[in-house]
C-alpha cells in the first residue's frame, strides 16, 4: 500500500504554454504595476515552476498543510512572483495559524495586482506565516536551500519512526528552487555538504544557471565549476541545458525520484528576462521592472494580447485543476484512508503524528523534570540543561537535535539508551551532528521545525553571530525553534575574548518576537525549558554556563518557578519597601544574592531581581512589572557579564550598571572576573554610592 500511486493527466501542450506564458505575464504586469520587484527570474523559469507543480509534486491545493504533500522552496526569494502566480492559479486556499481551512484562496488576483503592497498576500518575498502555501520565508539567498536540508532530514526522519510496512504515511520529496546568489552563499555549501553526507535522496536542488546576478554576468565573480562542487559534496548531478523544455525538465524529475542514496542537484541552464527583445540576459531584468514599451514587446513574443493585463485566459485554472489538483486530491484522498487505516493498527503512533502536527505536547512531557538539591557547590547550565534535554528527548518522542561539533562541551549528546545518532542509515536516530556548520546548522533546525519536529541546536554562545540570520528567520516565521548557546560569558576565561561574548545577549534581544534566557542556576534551567517547551509560535535562545553556579536554597529564596513571567523577586529584606534592586541575569545573580547578604548585614534593605527573560518579563502586566520593580525605588544595580547596551531600560536614573564595556580577555575566570567588576564586593560598593552610604 503506498500513497503515491496516482495517475499521471494526459498533456495538452497548447494548455502548458498557455499557463507557462499567464506566469510569465502575471509576473511582468504585477512588477510593473509595483514599480519595482524581479521580472527576469520568473519569465524564464516559469517552464520550471509549471512542470514541477502540475506535472511533477504531489500538493494538494485544497489543503496546503497535508502532512505528506511535496515540499516546494522558493530560495531565490526574488523570484517571488513565480510564487504568487502558481498559488493563485492552482487557487491554493488559504490556512490560519491555528492550522484552520478558511474557504478563501491563498493568493487573489487582487493580491497579486496589488504586489508588493501593505497587506498584500503577494509581498516582495516569500513569507511563511503570511501566506499558505509558502513552506518557509526566503529572501536573504542561500537560507531556502539550507533550510530544505532541513526538510529533508525531518522526512527521513518522519519516516523512519512512522512508515510501517505498507503504511507509507511519510514519502514526500523536497524541491528546493535557488540561483547563483544562492550557490555563492557559504550558508548553502555548508548544508550541501551535510546533505550530501547524509544522502538525503528525497531532495532536489534545481540550480537557476543564467549567469546573471545584480552586478551583470558572474563571469566577473562566480567561475568555479558549480557541478563539480556538488558531485563532490556526493550528490547525484543532472544538467537540463533548455529552460524551456518542459519535457526535459520533467525527464530530470523523473530522474530524480529515482535516484537512491543521493540528493539530485539539477543545473538548469536559463535565460533571465526570457522573450524580452531588449532586456533577455541582462542584469537589469534581474531587478527592474522591464517598463511598459518593454512588456508590450515580450507580450508580442508570447503571442498574448499586448495590452492585456494581469490576464487568465479560459482554460489556464482548469488546467491546474486536471494537473497539481486532481493528482494532489487524490493522492490526499489515499493517503487518508492509508492514514484510517494506520490509525486503527498503530493509533498511539497515528496520535503522536495529529498531536505534532498542532505542535501540542503530549501527555506526561514534562514528567521527571529534575528538582535540584541547594548546594553552593553547584552545577554548571550547561549540565543542568544535559539532564533536562535527556527527559524531554525521552518524553517527547519528536523531540531531537544535536550540536556543531561541541555536543560533549554543550552536553547536548542524548545519552539515554536507544537516543541513536541520525546518520543515513540511521535516519531515526534523535542526536544530529551538524559538523562545524553554525549557520547550516541554525537553517536546518528550522527546516525541521517547519516540519513540525521540535528540535534544537547548539554551539557556543559566541558562535551565535554564525548562526543569526537564520534564527532571526526563526523569529520572523514566529517557529518554536530552540537555541542551546553555553559558554555564555567568560566562564571559559583562558580560550579569551575571541570565545568570550560581550554583545550577543544585546544582539539577540534586539530580535522582535525572539525569546532569550539566561538561567542563573540549575532549577531556573529547568524551568527555563519548562518555558520554552510551551511555545509555539516562538523560537528560543538558552544561554548556558559552561562553570558550575551554586544552585539557590529555594526555601531560603524564591522558586525558580517566577522564570515563567521573566523576573522576580529572588530574595528581599524583611523590613519592607527595598532601598536598593540589584538586577542581575545567569551566573551573576548568586553573585547578587551574595551582595544582598552583605548589605542586609549592613543594615541596608536591598532586594535581588533575578531576570532570565527581558521578553517575557516584558509580556507581563505592568502591575507584575512594578512588583518587581517598583518605581519609586531607583537605587538599582544591573549586573550582567555582557555589553550594557540597553540595561538603562531596568536600571534607570541614576542606576549603575555593572557589565562589560570592552571585550574579556585570556586568564582564568576568577581573575577576570575581579578585572571586570563581577565580585560582591564592588556590586555592594556600587549599591552602597547609589545610596551615598560609602
Ligand atoms: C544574503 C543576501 N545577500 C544579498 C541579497 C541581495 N540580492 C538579491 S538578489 C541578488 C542577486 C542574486 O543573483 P541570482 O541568485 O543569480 O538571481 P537572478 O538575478 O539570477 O535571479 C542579490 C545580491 C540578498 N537577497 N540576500
Ligand atoms: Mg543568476
Amino acid at each position: 500500500m503506498s500513497a503515491t500511486t496516482v495517475a499521471k493527466p494526459t498533456i495538452d501542450a497548447n494548455a502548458a504554454q498557455l499557463s507557462i506564458n499567464t506566469i510569465r505575464t502575471l509576473s511582468m504586469d504585477a512588477v510593473q504595476q509595483a514599480k519595482s520587484g524581479h521580472p527576469g527570474t520568473p519569465m524564464a523559469l516559469a517552464p520550471l515552476v509549471y512542470t514541477l507543480w502540475n506535472r511533477v509534486m504531489r500538493f494538494d491545493p485544497q489543503d496546503p498543510i497535508w502532512p505528506n504533500r511535496d515540499r516546494f522552496v522558493l530560495s531565490n526569494g526574488h523570484a517571488s512572483m513565480l510564487l504568487w502566480s502558481i498559488l493563485h492559479l492552482t487557487q491554493t486556499q488559504a490556512v490560519n495559524a491555528d492550522y484552520e481551512k478558511l474557504g478563501q484562496p491563498s493568493v487573489t488576483l487582487d493580491d497579486i495586482r496589488r504586489f508588493r503592497q501593505l497587506d498584500s498576500k503577494a509581498p516582495g518575498h516569500p513569507e511563511y506565516h503570511w501566506v499558505s502555501g509558502v513552506e518557509t520565508t526566503t529572501g536573504p539567498l542561500g537560507q531556502g536551500v539550507a533550510t530544505s536540508v532541513g526538510m529533508a532530514i525531518a522526512q527521513k526522519w518522519l519516516a523512519s519512526h512512522y512508515n510501517r510496512p505498507g503504511f507509507e504515511i511519510f514519502d514526500y520529496n523536497i524541491y528546493a528552487v535557488c540561483g547563483d546568489g544562492c550557490m555563492m552563499e557559504g550558508v548553502a555549501s555548508e548544508a550541501a555538504s551535510l546533505a550530501g553526507h547524509l544522502g538525503l535522496d528525497n531532495l532536489c536542488w534545481i540550480y537557476d544557471n543564467n549567469r546573471i546576478t545584480i552586478e551583470g554576468n558572474t563571469n566577473i565573480t562566480f567561475t568555479e565549476d558549480v557541478a563539480a562542487r556538488f558531485l563532490a559534496y556526493g550528490w547525484n548531478v543532472l544538467s537540463v541545458g533548455d529552460a524551456n523544455d518542459i519535457d526535459r525538465i520533467e525527464h530530470a524529475l523523473d530522474v530524480f525520484r529515482k535516484t537512491k542514496g543521493r540528493p539530485t542537484f539539477i543545473v538548469l541552464d536559463s535565460h533571465i528576462g526570457y522573450g524580452s527583445p531588449n532586456k533577455q540576459d541582462t542584469a537589469s531584468a534581474h531587478g527592474e521592472p522591464l517598463g511598459d514599451e518593454e512588456i508590450r514587446l515580450t507580450k508580442r513574443r508570447y503571442g498574448w494580447p499586448e495590452d492585456a493585463k494581469f490576464l487568465v485566459p479560459d482554460g489556464v485554472y482548469e488546467h491546474f485543476t486536471a494537473g497539481v489538483g486532481t493528482r494532489g486530491a487524490e493522492a490526499h484522498r489515499q493517503w487518508s484512508e492509508l492514514f484510517n487505516q494506520y490509525r486503527t493498527n498503530f493509533p498511539g503512533l497515528a496520535n503522536e503524528i495529529e498531536f505534532m502536527q498542532r505542535r501540542e505536547l503530549p501527555a506526561g512531557w514534562d514528567r521527571n523534570l529534575p528538582v535540584f538539591p541547594a548546594d553552593p557547590k553547584g552545577i554548571a547550565g550547561r549540565d543542568a540543561s544535559g539532564k533536562v534535554l535527556n527527559i524531554l528527548a525521552q518524553n517527547i518522542p519528536w523531540f531531537l537535535g544535536g550540536s556543531a561539533d561541541l555536543g560533549p562541551s554543550n552536553k547536548t549528546t542524548l545519552t539515554y539508551e536507544g537516543a541513536g545518532s541520525l546518520q543515513a542509515d540511521t535516519p531515526g536516530g534523535k542526536n544530529l551532528h551538524f559538523g562545524i556548520r553554525e549557520h547550516a546548522m541554525a537553517a536546518i533546525v528550522n527546516g525541521l521545525s517547519l516540519s513540525k519536529l521540535r528540535a534544537f541546536g547548539a554551539t557556543f554562545f559566541i558562535f551565535s553571530d554564525y548562526a543569526r540570520p537564520a534564527i532571526r528567520l526563526s523569529a520572523l516565521m514566529e517557529l518554536p525553534t530552540i537555541f542551546v548557546f553555553t559558554h555564555e560569558a567568560m566562564g571559559d576565561g583562558e580560550d579569551g575574548p575571541t570565545h568570550q561574548p560581550v554583545e550577543h545577549l544585546a544582539s539577540l534581544r534586539a530580535i522582535p518576537g525572539l525569546i532569550t534566557l539566561r538561567p542563573a542556576d540549575a532549577n531556573e534551567v529547568v524551568e527555563a525549558y519548562r518555558y520554552i517547551l510551551q511555545l509555539r509560535h516562538e523560537p528560543a535562545i538558552l544561554a548556558l554556563s559552561r562553570q558550575p553556579l551554586p544552585t539557590l536554597d529555594r526555601t531560603k529564596y524564591a522558586s525558580a518557578s517566577g522564570v515563567a513571567r521573566g523576573a522576580y523577586v529572588l530574595a528581599d529584606s524583611p523590613g519592607g519597601v527595598p532601598e536598593v534592586i540589584l538586577i542581575a541575569s545567569g551566573s551573576e545573580v548568586s553573585l547578587a544574592v551574595q551582595a544582598h547578604e552583605k548589605l542586609l548585614g549592613e543594615g541596608i534593605r536591598s532586594r535581588v531581581v533575578s531576570i532570565p527573560s527581558w521578553e517575557i518579563f516584558e509580556h507581563q502586566s505592568q502591575e507584575y512589572q512594578d512588583s518587581v520593580l517598583p518605581p519609586a525605588v531607583k537605587a538599582r544595580v544591573a549586573v550582567e557579564q555582557a555589553s550594557s547596551f540597553g540595561w538603562e531600560r531596568y536600571a534607570g536614573k541614576p542606576g549603575r550598571l555593572n557589565c562589560m564595556k570592552t571585550f574579556g580577555a585570556s586568564a582564568p575566570l576568577k581573575e577576570l572576573q575581579r578585572k571586570f567588576g563581577f565580585e560582591p564586593d564592588q556590586v555592594v560598593a556600587a549599591a552602597k554610592a547609589l545610596l551615598g552610604r560609602n
